[in-house]
């Protein structure tokens, strides 16, 4: 009896089991049930996509057959446009590509030398205007050139800050024509005057070429820049720099002049304009510290020009004056002969000034070329003039203005062209 009752319970648990288990199976089977309406929601998407996309497919391949169809006819025009293979019809072609371009140079050139003399010319305009006004005053009423014309002409000249030296030349070679021709009109007085500041400037010797021409680049050609406070170094410096890099030269200012924080940006935001490279170290640092690592990294990184600022100075200040035989020593030392040009920066509005601090600096330092600046802004012009004939050394720079491009290599046929052009 009890194997029976114990038969019939395990069939009993089995049933069970099977039961548990079918009922499982449902219970999947009915969640599994919400999925199908979503694939098939799936479904009928894709085919939507795709019905959508099949007009796009068709816009697009009749786009591209339309696009070859057109390039053809552009390679087709292009063609006909090309000169043909013929040997004696492409070298025509290509010297008249070559003279057109030649033209193309020439007029830009040409263009370029009108707008410098153009802003020569109205640089010098409050010079000449002032000197011609004085004339005409001195000659007023006078029908030939006598003895009080030119003693007139002399004061013209002195007060047009001309010079006393200078003056006396022009003055002594002009009594010497008039005396051989006692009737010379004052009508030819101008063109006489002309003549005679022509050959005086003539006779000094022409070494004021813009571009160091006797420089070999081995070693990048250095040019430090000193002078009297606010005579226009720095501003120099960033329209120098400008136009060495418009003659494709890699330029790398050095910024020796620590005395002011002002300065060290100052010309870090010329080298900005003109996009070359500067060193600079901290506000009161040693200049000469400044100028070596410059020149340094000139060398290392095969820079053509370097241009160091200072700070200015008078040239009676001993300790600034040795502070600049110093820099130079330390430049010599990293690049032979360095620096090649100490340019000494003469403020034109000062006139008589500009004179003595020229003689100053000359006596202190080996200054090698010259610039005057701040022409644009005075009367006093003639002091180009004066300094061009009384030192030695070449005034080589004229500035003529604040902006980038007004600085000109000084001319000295030009300067007087556009002076007497009135
Ligand atoms: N009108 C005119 N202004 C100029 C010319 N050159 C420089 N300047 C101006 O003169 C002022 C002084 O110029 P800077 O270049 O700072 O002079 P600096 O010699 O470096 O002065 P410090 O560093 O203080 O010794 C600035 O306002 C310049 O814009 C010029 O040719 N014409
Ligand atoms: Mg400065």
């Amino acid at each position: 009896m009890g194997i029976l009752k114990s038969i019939t319970s395990f069939f009993k648990g089995k049933r069970n089991k099977k039961e548990t288990l079918k009922e499982k199976e449902k219970k999947i089977l009915t969640e599994v049930k919400p999925i199908k309406p979503a694939l098939k929601k799936k479904k009928s998407l894709e085919s939507k996509k795709k019905t959508e996309l099949k007009p796009m497919l068709k816009e697009k391949k009749s786009l591209v057959p339309k696009k070859k169809t057109e390039l053809k006819a552009i390679l087709k025009k292009k063609k006909s446009l090309e000169p043909k293979k013929n040997p004696e019809t492409e070298s025509d072609f290509r010297q008249k590509q070559s003279s057109q371009l030649k033209k193309k140079s020439d007029f830009i050139s040409k263009q370029e030398s009108f707008d410098t003399k153009k802003k020569l010319e109205k640089g010098l305009e409050k010079t000449r205007k002032s000197f011609f006004a004085k004339l005409g005053n001195a000659i007023l009423g006078k029908n030939k050139v006598d003895n009080d014309v030119l003693d007139n002409l002399e004061e013209v000249l002195i007060t047009s800050d001309v010079g006393v030296k200078t003056t006396i030349k022009i003055i002594e070679a002009l009594e010497t024509r008039v005396s051989k021709d006692k009737y010379l009109g004052t009508d030819q007085l101008m063109k006489m005057l002309r003549e005679e500041i022509i050959t005086l400037l003539l006779k000094q010797s022409d070494t004021n070429n813009f571009y160091p021409n006797n420089h070999d680049f081995k070693n990048p050609y250095v040019i430090m820049v000193v002078g009297v406070n606010g005579v226009g170094k720095t501003t120099t410096i960033g329209k120098l720099a400008h136009k060495f890099k418009k003659e494709q030269k890699q330029v790398i200012l050095g910024a020796s002049d620590t005395f002011r924080a002002a300065a060290i940006d100052q010309l870090k935001i010329w080298a900005e304009r003109v996009n070359v490279p500067i060193v600079s170290q901290d506000l009161g640092s040693d200049p000469a510290s400044v100028a070596f690592d410059t020149l340094q990294s000139a060398k290392s990184s095969n820079k053509d020009i370097v241009i160091i600022d200072t700070a200015g100075r008078l040239h009676n200040k001993v300790n600034l004056m040795n502070e600049l035989s110093k820099i130079k020593r330390v430049m010599d030392k990293v690049i032979p002969n360095a620096p090649h040009e100490v340019l000494l920066v003469l403020d034109g509005s000062t006139g008589q000034n500009a004179f003595e601090q020229a003689k100053q600096f000359t006596a202190a330092t080996d200054v090698n070329a010259l610039a005057i600046t701040k022409l644009d802004g005075t009367s006093k012009g003639g002091v180009v003039l004066g300094v061009s004939d009384e030192f030695k050394i070449p005034v080589k720079y004229i500035g003529i203005g604040e902006s980038i491009d007004d600085l000109q290599v000084f001319n000295k046929e030009e300067f007087i062209d556009s002076f007497f052009n009135n």
